[in-house]
């Protein structure tokens, strides 16, 4: 059998890396769409490259953009890709009340793009397609735990121009018979998660904390929920979809929520911080939906005092302080929040037969340990006097 085409958007991020490397492992062809930057910006996937000069590549990159429709129909028409995994985005939530015109552009009409290319080069009974969608969708609760069949309520321009893609992916189908397909995936998170999501940020502040490397971290509303799962699990519900006969959309998710209050408790207790949360206005159980929420170290433990002598000789911060080591800063908070996320994947276990392997906790591990080391490259780079060098100087 001839091998199979995939063509990934994205995939430079953090689901088109292990998606990459998950169809290369299947004996895929992979072709990924990146865009150009004025610096690198395939770190994820440096591991998977191959020269271009080799014969018999199966892992190729293109230079592209969902803006642009020439180039994606160029692109597809010369792979003739049988499956399309479209996973481009601008992705941040809090970034699209910055940008949402460009994300009107990006995330709805991108998709649009894709499927009207596959359309208009008549690849419609050859080429399947799976859908970025997202949990982001729900927006505004309407019903817990949410289903396939749960209506949506949008609450950023992410979600809304996500709403619009999963919309013409649906009617592309129906109008068209074509294989397209919405994966609803609540949030999933990974080592190589962007910096600025929340999950992320908290694991690389903790670990930098741990080692004394920083003080304290600025974050935006703790009290929101979401249903938080692992990357390397949701990337084989997307390949899944494509698998089945029929074109469908699933939901995605583990069915359990969590504060980011709890996540930032758990991700402590990973280096032997016991974390209490402390200022005016508590409610019986010590949280705070407060702007002047504050976090303090309660307790340390003996893996974060050996994390700190063995990794770094110059004096940690004083874990001790008065000073809070999480405080909330308004400035992350959003104009409008998704308050609660829970997601019910009964559809996606017995169709497609997913199962997650990766609980929370697991999640949490695997994050925190992945950015201890990380940062501890950081602390010894510092040590041994590199520094980033200054062109200006
Ligand atoms: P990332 O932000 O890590 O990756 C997004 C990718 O899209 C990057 O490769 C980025 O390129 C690329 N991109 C952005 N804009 C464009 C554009 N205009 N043209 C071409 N490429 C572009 O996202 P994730 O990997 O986390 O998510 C993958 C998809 O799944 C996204 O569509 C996201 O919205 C959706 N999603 C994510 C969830 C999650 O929890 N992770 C949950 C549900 C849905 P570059 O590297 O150059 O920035
Ligand atoms: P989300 O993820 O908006 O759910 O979108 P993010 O991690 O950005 O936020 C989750 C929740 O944490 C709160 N929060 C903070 N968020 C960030 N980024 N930074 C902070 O300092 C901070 N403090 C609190 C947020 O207000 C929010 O409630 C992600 C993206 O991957 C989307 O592309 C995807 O569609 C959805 O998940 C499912």
């Amino acid at each position: 059998m001839s091998q199979k085409v995939a063509l990934i958007t994205g995939v430079t991020g953090q689901d088109g890396a292990y998606l990459s490397e998950y169809l290369l492992k299947k004996g895929y062809i992979v072709h990924g769409i990146k865009r150009r930057s004025s610096l690198f910006n395939t770190d994820r996937i440096d591991h998977l490259y191959q020269d271009p000069h080799v014969e018999h590549r199966n892992f190729i990159l293109h230079y592209g953009d969902l803006t642009d429709s020439m180039n994606l129909t160029r692109i597809i028409q010369e792979m003739q890709p049988d499956e399309i995994y479209n996973l481009a985005a601008m992705s941040h939530v809090a970034v699209s009340f910055e940008t949402p015109e460009y994300v009107g552009n990006a995330d709805g009409l991108g998709t649009l793009r894709i499927l009207e290319a596959v359309r208009l080069l008549e690849l419609t009974d050859k080429t399947r397609i799976y859908q970025a969608s997202t949990s982001e969708l729900y927006g505004m609760v309407q019903e817990v735990p949410q289903t396939e069949k749960t209506p949506f309520y949008p609450r950023s321009p992410y979600a809304v121009a996500k709403l619009y893609a999963y919309w013409i992916t649906v009617n592309y189908r129906e109008a068209y018979n074509m294989h397209a397909s919405n994966g609803i995936l609540f949030n999933h998170e990974s080592p190589i998660r962007g910096e600025t999501f929340v999950t992320r940020k908290v694991t690389r502040a903790l670990s930098r904390i741990a080692l004394g490397m920083q003080d304290k971290v600025f974050m935006g509303n703790l009290s929101s929920k979401r249903d938080w799962g692992h990357a390397k699990d949701y990337i084989r519900a997307m390949y899944l979809i494509l698998q089945q006969d029929q074109p469908d959309d699933y939901v995605i998710a583990t069915g359990i929520t969590t504060t980011i209050r709890d996540f930032i408790k758990k991700a402590a207790a990973e280096v032997g911080m016991e974390l209490t949360f402390k200022g005016e206005g508590a409610d019986e159980k010590g949280y705070l939906t407060a702007v002047d929420e504050k976090i303090f170290i309660e307790k340390v433990g003996e893996s974060y005092l050996e994390n700190i002598k063995s990794h770094i000789s110059s004096s940690p911060t004083n874990p001790f302080t008065s000073s809070p080591l999480v405080a909330v800063d308004p400035a992350y908070f959003r104009p409008t929040e998704v308050d609660l996320l829970i997601g019910d994947p009964t559809k996606s276990k017995t169709v497609l037969g997913w199962e997650p392997k990766y609980d929370l906790d697991g999640l949490i591990k695997d994050m925190m340990q992945s950015d201890i080391k990380l940062m501890q490259k950081d602390a010894w780079l510092k040590e041994g006097g590199y520094r980033i060098m200054n062109y200006f100087e």
